[in-house]
């Protein structure tokens, strides 16, 4: 897809003479570019362009009043005489006309954000950087703690509802549109028997087990920039996901991506297993920050957080494989099912390490 970057570059307020763009980052869902600007007497500035996916987010309108208001409410946090007080949070550059979000005739939908220099996101975890990457997400989950969570839109509806999502996977297998079922009946069955943990975390939000909080919901390790001086996790970014939901999604979904011995997309899979050694990087870095506010029945279910947020993503990849690649941006054939391959194996890993990571909680949370 090529986009009229001429047209949409100067809708933006960037000043400066534009001098050249590219692409930019690993995300598996928007377009990410970054654009670099001359301004008299000064270094070259760059700034993130992004184009939302409004394949996968129906409303960027409404997506766009969830981060404005997120940011101006983290903005509220930082005391302006923070050390590094301007990188701590996202920052939305307006249009020319004001506005946070400019529309190409094509219907595409365009944002731009200071970008956070001196700063890095990573594909792989060291114990340094996940545990501050833990201490990122517990903040930012305290940052929001106050927000008054009814104004937030539902950027996607059910989006960690695992059983929701195992019902697509179900009406996947029995459409078949690809013809590629027969080719995974392993991993379809590796989920099916587990059928009943899909629905657990649901229940016991509709039981009023577990508190409504508002949360990021995509934690990934590569969502945290890291500062490259002080190694520490600067600011959350990614933030389409912001909505109502567990905190149990949020540490889950970090211990998925981020505790994993190898890569989301390895096909060797000997070399994936679940680190316990960055699982307590993560519990300790999190929980340093979030154990305060954190309820008895939220503590308990962190390990299995962990274990149902990788089969949550794992049949999502299976789904989307099955329903021909609609979803998460592919780059060579089968990746989906790769993907997939890698969360089932950190979920058998991790039902075996379930003990583990509950003496692991424990530690950190007296
Ligand atoms: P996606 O939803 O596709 O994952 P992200 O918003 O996470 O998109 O952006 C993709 C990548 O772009 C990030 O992993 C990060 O490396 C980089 N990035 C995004 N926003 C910024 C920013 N404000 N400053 C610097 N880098 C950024
Ligand atoms: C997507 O956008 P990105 O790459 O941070 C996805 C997450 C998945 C993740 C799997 C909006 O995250 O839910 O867990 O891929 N984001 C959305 O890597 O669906
Ligand atoms: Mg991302």
């Amino acid at each position: 897809m090529s986009y009229d970057f001429d047209k949409i570059i100067p809708s933006f307020s960037f000043g400066g003479e534009f001098i050249h763009r590219e692409q930019f980052g690993h995300g598996h869902i928007n377009d990410t570019y970054a654009v670099y600007f001359k301004y008299i007497n000064c270094p070259p500035v760059r700034y993130i362009l992004q184009r939302i996916n409004h394949n996968v987010f129906k409303d960027p309108v409404k997506l766009m009043e969830n981060i404005s208001g997120v940011t101006n409410h983290i903005s509220g946090k930082i005391a302006p005489s923070e050390r590094d007080a301007g990188r701590r949070v996202m920052r939305i550059i307006k249009t020319t006309e004001g506005q946070n979000y400019h529309v190409d005739p094509d219907g595409n939908y365009w944002r731009s954000y200071v970008f956070i220099d001196n700063a890095a996101t990573y594909q792989n975890a060291t114990l340094e950087l996940f545990t501050q990457s833990g201490v990122a997400f517990g903040r930012f989950q305290n940052q929001l703690a106050d927000y008054p969570a009814h104004t937030l839109h539902e950027s996607i509806p059910n989006f960690h509802n695992t059983r929701a999502r195992f019902e697509a996977l179900e009406e996947a297998i029995a459409r078949d549109s690809e013809g590629r079922a027969s080719l995974v009946a392993s991993e379809i069955a590796f989920a099916l028997e587990r059928k009943p943990d899909a629905s657990v975390l649901v229940e016991m939000l509709l039981r009023g087990e577990l508190p409504l909080r508002v949360t990021h919901n995509d934690t990934k390790l590569n969502n945290v920039m890291i500062d490259n001086d002080t190694g520490e996790g600067i600011c959350v970014i990614d933030l389409d996901t912001v909505m109502p939901g567990l905190s149990l999604y949020d540490f889950g979904d970090s211990i998925r991506f981020g505790a994993s011995t190898g890569d989301e997309d390895e096909r060797d899979l000997s070399k994936i297993s679940m680190s316990l050694e960055l699982f307590e990087g993560f519990t300790k870095g999190y929980l340093s920050q979030a154990r305060g506010s954190m309820t008895q029945a939220e503590l308990d279910m962190l390990p299995f957080s962990a274990r149902i947020m990788t089969f949550e993503c794992g049949i999502r990849f299976l789904t989307d494989y099955l329903s021909g690649d609609t979803y998460f941006k592919t780059h060579r054939e089968g990746h989906n099912l790769d993907r997939c391959r890698t969360q089932f194996k950190l979920v058998a890993d991790m039902e075996t390490k379930l003990d583990k990571m509950s003496e692991i909680v424990k530690k950190y949370s007296a």
